[in-house]
């Protein structure tokens, strides 16, 4: 069902000084940026094996990443999984009683389709899965 980690990621305060900080601590370049409005945010990834960190800057205090943010400071904010067939992995997590924060799959970056689940269910960690373009 799922097939690998897609991204880890983390909510940062400032993300051109976090770009820095991970361009010089570990050597790697950005690979992607993309802004999202409809989700509030700015992202910077990193290609890590055949997965990404993911660095995620607020577009403002009233998002998901600014009231993380404000409540509980710079850190991680989600674990991404790739799946193959998003659709069908909802149906079985419906099936199973896991709460959606997204009952159908909705667009994500790099093309991608993704739908949130609810940390509530998932041990305190916000997931999302995520279909390749
Ligand atoms: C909030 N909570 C979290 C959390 N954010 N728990 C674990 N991980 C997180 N990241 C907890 C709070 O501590 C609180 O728990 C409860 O959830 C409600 O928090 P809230 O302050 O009311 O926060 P809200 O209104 O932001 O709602 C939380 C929720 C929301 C997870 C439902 O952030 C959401 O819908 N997130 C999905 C969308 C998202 O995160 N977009 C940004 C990444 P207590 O126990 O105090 O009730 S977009 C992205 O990543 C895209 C670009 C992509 O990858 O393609």
């Amino acid at each position: 069902m799922l097939t690998q980690i897609d991204h880890v990621g983390i909510a940062v305060s400032d993300l051109g000084e976090a770009v820095e900080r991970y361009r010089r601590t570990f050597g790697l370049e950005p690979t992607h940026r993309e802004r999202m409005d409809d989700q509030g945010v700015e992202e910077v990834l990193f290609a890590v094996g055949g997965s990404f960190v993911q660095l995620l800057g607020a577009l403002g205090p009233d998002t998901p990443v600014g009231r993380f943010l404000r409540k509980r400071g710079p850190g991680v904010h989600h674990v991404g999984y790739r799946v193959a067939h998003l659709a069908d992995v909802l149906d079985h997590l419906r099936a199973e009683g896991v709460s959606l924060i997204d009952e159908a799959p909705r667009p994500g970056s790099r093309g991608t389709t993704i739908a949130f689940v609810h940390p509530k269910d998932m041990g305190g960690v916000l997931v999302e899965l995520v279909e390749a373009p």
